[in-house]
């Protein structure tokens, strides 16, 4: 700013009757970072599973691997568009009559209808009884946010516990809700199992009433599930205390390769005739993870008080992004509702499903050929898209460092970023890590 402009501001300042800058305050106007009204922050660091995939782009190595990020990759390490989902897509596309109005605040009414079903049970006397209702939320980590900001307002208890260990997000997401959290004992290092006793205790000693999450199936990060026995008495204790279920369903089909074995813990719950929270994700089971769809089920016990938790859930939701987006809830529906794309898709996911399970016997193998110190055997155990290895941080950064493979610091692989071709160079940088490093 020059001094001729600089007096005729200050001019034009004094005429609005508004106090002139002096000529020393103009020219330190905020052009340099020093004077920035952010200039206080600091450098946040970087998310611990999405930065992984920020640090592999980064890196110019040809051999790199990313087994950061739960995300599926096909035997050529190439993300995985469904068949089905492009069919339904060019459907959607071909379909003239379709506009781009906004959603209600509640989303798709078929989407939520179908994914409720889905996760419930066509039979399910929850649905019948109209005691459920659904919300179309952004992706497993919005239905989430709007089931824990829903808590945070209207339910009595604020104190909610998660599994040791649990998908890193979720202590954020509940906290930022307004939520107290806790944690209960889950996993066992020692035998890189459940901690059943443990999880017996820490429920069994929280306050009642509080709010208990609970990974339907394929715990992420552990890989380790309950069996249907140890649900059956998780149950039990958790209604005997009026312990309030909310169900993380992220990866449903994706344990099993079975959508309706995959739901078996939610169903118990729901079967007893008590009240829970549902979270849906369709990223991995679809591989829509860019495009957002996600539902919010609550199951509550009459249909009255359904319909009354629906009209808050609304007032949840309108502030913070209004209503959800309509193409990948399009998607969804138009799988869901058609029997011919619906068995399309459960071919589709149980391969995907098949092909992780392979790669967990292809990377045992490759160990055991290596003669890697150390019983291996959990790899084929665990359940789901990730294998919870026992690497520790220092083991992680070496094989970040030597062999360019990109994983979180917990020692957590994607079993569905590994492909045949690439077991043999996972497997030398374990070797290499457990024989060299830590
Ligand atoms: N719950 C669990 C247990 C989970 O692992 C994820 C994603 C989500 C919810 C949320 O997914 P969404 O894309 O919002 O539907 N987990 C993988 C990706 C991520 O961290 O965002 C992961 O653990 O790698």
């Amino acid at each position: 700013m020059g001094s001729s402009d600089r007096s005729r501001l200050g001019a034009l300042l004094r005429h609005l009757g508004v106090e002139g800058p002096t000529s020393s305050s103009i020219s330190a106007f905020p052009t340099s970072a020093a004077h920035s009204a952010f200039s206080h922050l600091l450098q946040a660091p970087e998310d611990p599973i999405l930065g992984v995939t920020v640090a592999f782009n980064k890196d110019p190595s040809p051999v790199k691997l990313n087994l950061g990020v739960g995300a599926y990759r096909t035997e050529e390490g190439k993300p995985l568009v469904l068949n089905v989902v492009r069919r339904a897509e060019q459907q959607l596309v071909n379909d003239r009559s379709r506009v781009k109005e906004y959603l209600p605040i509640v989303g798709l009414a078929e989407f939520n209808k179908l994914s409720a079903k889905l996760i419930f049970g066509a039979d399910s006397p929850a649905i019948r009884e109209n005691r459920v209702t659904t919300v179309q939320c952004l992706s497993g980590t919005g239905s989430l946010r709007v089931g824990g900001e829903f808590l945070g307002r209207h339910y009595h208890q604020r104190i909610i516990y998660i599994p040791l260990p649990t998908w890193g997000n979720h202590p954020k997401v509940f906290t930022l809700a307004g939520l107290s959290v806790k944690t209960y004992r889950y996993y066992d290092p020692a035998t890189r199992g459940l901690n059943f006793q443990g999880l017996l205790e820490d429920l069994g000693t929280a306050p009642s009433g509080a709010i208990v999450l609970l990974h339907a199936c394929a715990h992420n990060p552990t890989g380790v599930d309950p069996t249907l026995e140890q649900w059956e008495q998780i149950r039990q204790l958790m209604r005997s205390k009026g312990l309030l279920p909310f169900f993380d369903s992220a990866y449903q089909g994706f344990a099993s390769g079975n959508l309706d074995a995959d739901a078996q813990s939610v169903r118990m719950f729901v079967a007893d005739g008590g009240e829970c929270l549902v979270a849906q994700s369709y990223a991995k089971n679809m591989g829509l993870y860019g495009e957002r769809v996600g539902a919010l089920s609550i199951v509550c016990n009459t249909a009255d008080v359904a319909g009354r938790v629906e009209s808050q859930l609304k007032l949840v939701i309108r502030p913070m992004y209004s209503n959800p987006p309509i193409h990948g809830a399009s998607i969804v529906a138009a799988i869901l509702k058609d029997r011919d794309m619906y068995n399309e898709w459960t071919i589709e996911l149980k391969a995907m499903a098949d092909r992780i399970i392979s790669m967990r016997h292809q990377l045992f193998d490759a160990l055991h050929a290596r003669g890697t110190p150390g019983d291996w055997s959990h790899i084929i155990k665990q359940i789901g898209m990730f294998t919870f290895t026992g690497l520790n941080s220092e083991q992680v950064a070496f094989m970040t460092k030597e062999f360019h493979i990109y994983m979180t610091s917990d020692g957590r692989i994607s079993m569905a970023g590994l492909s045949s071709t690439t077991v043999a160079h996972l497997a030398d940088a374990i070797h290499a890590a457990v024989t060299h490093a830590g």
